[in-house]
């Protein structure tokens, strides 16, 4: 799928699809289970679910196994550009493709990544599925513009900041959690709960991420990269400890261009909660996102099931990552 026939647009197009720097894959392993947690088997009634989905299970699973894809690249997308507007150096532990091979490679190879997802979007000919997918990249553009544009009133705001998460991160995975309920015939309710659950699951890890900004590997301060607060980024761990310290508060607005800052920004959040309060709020989301796979329609189907606590123990492993 992302095999492009100019070569120089070849290789940047996949350069982050070649083995060892594919990263997590996070996305699709969540929506590959949720197929799994949400689709009747088909020993059980395959004709009821032929009837519900117009789509043999077969068929119906490489539906599903396209929107994995299609999130994949269009999230791999988002990479690309980010790392240009970020003007960032490495990604995935080699250089970034913006810093390979220029900033207008990286930028094409973005577009032709998400034109090629569009293509296979409209190839699955279900409007509504369309629409969530759209939807989430217009979030994520949304999102990226709200981190660059901030006023100091917004950046020093909770609302703001979640809000900008969700756009950021949690909406892909929520609104092709649902695109893969949808397909699968489920009710309304039913896709609403697979919605839940990538929302909170997205809003949980990315919480934890700006934990490990700060901490790294370790439990102790100072420890992680500090990319978001030496560009300025203010995320949650800093905002509670605001509530703590006002004072913090002058010294966000006067910007961390000064290195002096980071190090007095990092000795308020070190004596106040903020990251145990950020923990807490994560394990708030992934508890969310468990009780969403709790209550979808009881199903006593081994994989059915196996996939669902996969999606439920895949919550605390969020919370629990060190890295
Ligand atoms: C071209 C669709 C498109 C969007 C342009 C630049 C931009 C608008 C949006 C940026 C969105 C962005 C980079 C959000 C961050 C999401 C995030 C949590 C990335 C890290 O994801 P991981 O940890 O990374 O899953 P790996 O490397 O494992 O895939």
């Amino acid at each position: 799928m992302v095999i492009a026939e100019v070569p120089k647009l070849a290789s940047a197009a996949e350069y982050f699809f070649k083995m060892g720097v594919e990263g997590k894959r996070f996305r699709p392993t969540v929506l590959l289970l949720m197929a799994t947690a949400l689709n009747v088997p088909m020993h059980r009634s395959l004709s009821e679910t032929a009837a519900a989905t117009d789509t043999l299970p077969a068929e119906l699973r490489s539906r599903q196994q396209c929107i994995a894809e299609i999130t994949e690249m269009i999230h791999v997308a988002s990479l690309l550009h980010d790392d240009v507007l970020d003007d960032a150096d490495t990604r995935r532990g080699i250089g970034s493709l913006n810093f390979v091979m220029g900033n207008k490679l990286a930028v094409l190879a973005g577009d032709f990544l998400l034109s090629r997802a569009c293509v296979a979007l409209a190839s699955l000919k279900n409007t509504e599925v369309v629409s969530l997918l759209a939807q989430a990249v217009e979030h994520l553009v949304t999102g990226e513009t709200m981190q660059m544009t901030t006023t100091s009133d917004e950046r020093l705001s909770m609302d703001y900041y979640m809000q900008k998460t969700y756009y950021k991160t949690a909406s892909l995975i929520s609104n092709s959690s649902k695109a893969i309920a949808v397909l699968a015939g489920q009710t309304s309710e039913v896709s609403m709960l697979a919605y839940e659950y990538g929302k909170n699951l997205g809003l949980a890890y990315q919480l934890i991420d700006d934990v490990l900004d700060f901490t790294g590997t370790s439990t102790s301060l100072g420890k992680g990269s500090l990319s978001d607060i030496r560009h300025g980024i203010i995320t949650a761990p800093i905002l509670f400890a605001m509530e703590e310290y006002p004072a913090l508060r002058t010294v966000v607005d006067q910007g961390f261009d000064d290195y002096a800052n980071v190090d007095m920004a990092l000795d308020f959040l070190g004596k106040s909660q903020g990251l145990q309060k950020t923990r807490e709020l994560a394990a708030k989301h992934a508890s969310l996102a468990s009780a969403a796979i709790d209550s979808f329609p009881e199903n006593y189907d081994e994989d059915v099931q196996r996939s669902r606590r996969a999606l439920v123990e895949l919550t605390q492993r969020v919370i629990n990552r060190t890295k």
